[in-house]
């Protein structure tokens, strides 16, 4: 099989990032976008000042308060976000049409083919963060590998405005060494089940009885198993986006009846179908999720094929997530609708970016 060469890109303190380039007096204070503490809001980002006082990403804003009072807190511009996430993915155009966006400021690039700099993705990368730099004012850090895990665990590595870049004959140490938390899709709690057998590196995994592991994980035991031994062909798939169309409510205190659930999803339906009708989707419908988080912050979501909206698609669904709950408080609820691709409308984008 040919070696692949991919890079991934993600940018530092992103929504942050931008406040600061925008109002430059923020560089040197602690900042971070999100929601009140008095309405239970919880942070998207903050900047690598907030950081040091171990604010993070998802914490709640009351919590942030505690460890840090002087944090700045922002309400966040979407608008901006996207305009700069607009112009970055610009950028990857110039160098390669194989571009897997993974969020507003993170995407996969496969530059296998590419002859650009000798075909040297090292290169490659190095000149995607110097343009990013000069035409945006933000940095992005890259990783560069002959896999997407990889690639994606090595942008991580010099964070922020940083390069790593792991070489085929480097595979073998890097994955060897590399805690299990980091694997893309190991969460809390399969992190929680691996470390009470025993498993903390990738190299532990690669000693533990194989057929152990497959029926203790399930479906995600072959990934995990794969990912272990550096392995990952998983392809960078152009334009995967799923549109969909969604609703969500943080409630002001937990609940934890039917009752109280049915309430609250009847009114997150009527704004469904409001905003299901403005984006004209109605006949788009492929399937309807309902989202759960609970009240140690685990997020669970359940989904079913439906051709169109109608309220009791819902109760399924909830029902299959209260068993989940397992007693714990609900903290949010949300709903949503996975929209069929419009083929013609995706085309027609792709022609544009050739323009
Ligand atoms: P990330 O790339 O996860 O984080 P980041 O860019 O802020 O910081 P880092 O330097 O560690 O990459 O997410 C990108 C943006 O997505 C982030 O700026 C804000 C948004 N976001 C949320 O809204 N909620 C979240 O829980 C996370 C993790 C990110
Ligand atoms: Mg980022």
């Amino acid at each position: 099989m040919m070696q692949r060469k991919i890079i991934h890109v993600d940018m530092d303190c992103f929504y942050a990032a931008v406040e600061m380039r925008d109002n430059p007096a923020l560089k040197t204070l602690p900042i971070a976008i999100g929601g009140a503490a008095s309405r239970r809001g919880v942070l998207s980002t903050c900047n690598y000042v907030a950081r040091k006082y171990g604010v993070r990403s998802a914490m709640p804003t009351h919590k942030a308060l505690q460890l840090c009072p002087e944090l700045v807190l922002l309400p966040g511009r979407m608008d901006a976000y996207k305009a700069a996430s607009m112009h970055i993915q610009q950028i990857f155009h110039r160098y390669t049409d194989i571009i897997e966006p993974l969020s507003l400021d993170e995407a996969y690039l496969d530059v296998s083919e590419s002859l650009l700099f000798s075909g040297s993705a090292t290169y490659i990368a190095q000149d995607i963060r110097r343009a990013i730099a000069e035409e945006t004012g933000l940095t992005a850090s890259a990783g560069v590998a002959p896999c997407k895990f990889i690639a994606k665990v090595a942008s991580d590595e010099n964070k922020p405005n940083g390069l790593c870049v792991i070489t085929p004959a480097e595979v073998d140490s890097f994955v060897a060494s590399m805690p299990l938390e980091k694997i893309p899709g190991v969460g809390k709690v399969t992190l929680e089940k691996l470390h009470q057998l025993g498993l903390h590196t990738c190299k532990d995994v690669q000693g533990y009885a194989k057929e152990s592991l497959l029926t203790q994980f399930g479906k995600f035991g072959r990934v995990l198993l794969d990912r272990c031994h550096g392995i990952d062909n998983r392809e960078v798939v152009v334009d995967r986006a799923r549109k969909s169309v969604g609703v969500e409510r943080t409630l002001s205190h937990n609940i934890k009846q039917l009752g109280e659930c049915e309430a609250v999803l009847s009114d997150l339906y009527k704004e469904l179908l409001r905003r299901v009708a403005r984006v004209g989707a109605h006949d788009k419908i492929r399937s309807l999720a309902v989202k759960m988080k609970f009240a140690d912050f685990q997020l669970r979501s359940a989904e079913q094929r439906v051709q169109y909206l109608h309220p009791s698609c819902y109760q399924p669904l909830l029902h299959q997530l209260l068993e989940k709950s397992q007693g714990r408080g609900i903290r949010l609820l949300g709903l949503s609708a996975q929209l069929q691709q419009d083929e013609m409308i995706d085309a027609a984008a792709k022609q544009l970016k050739l323009i």
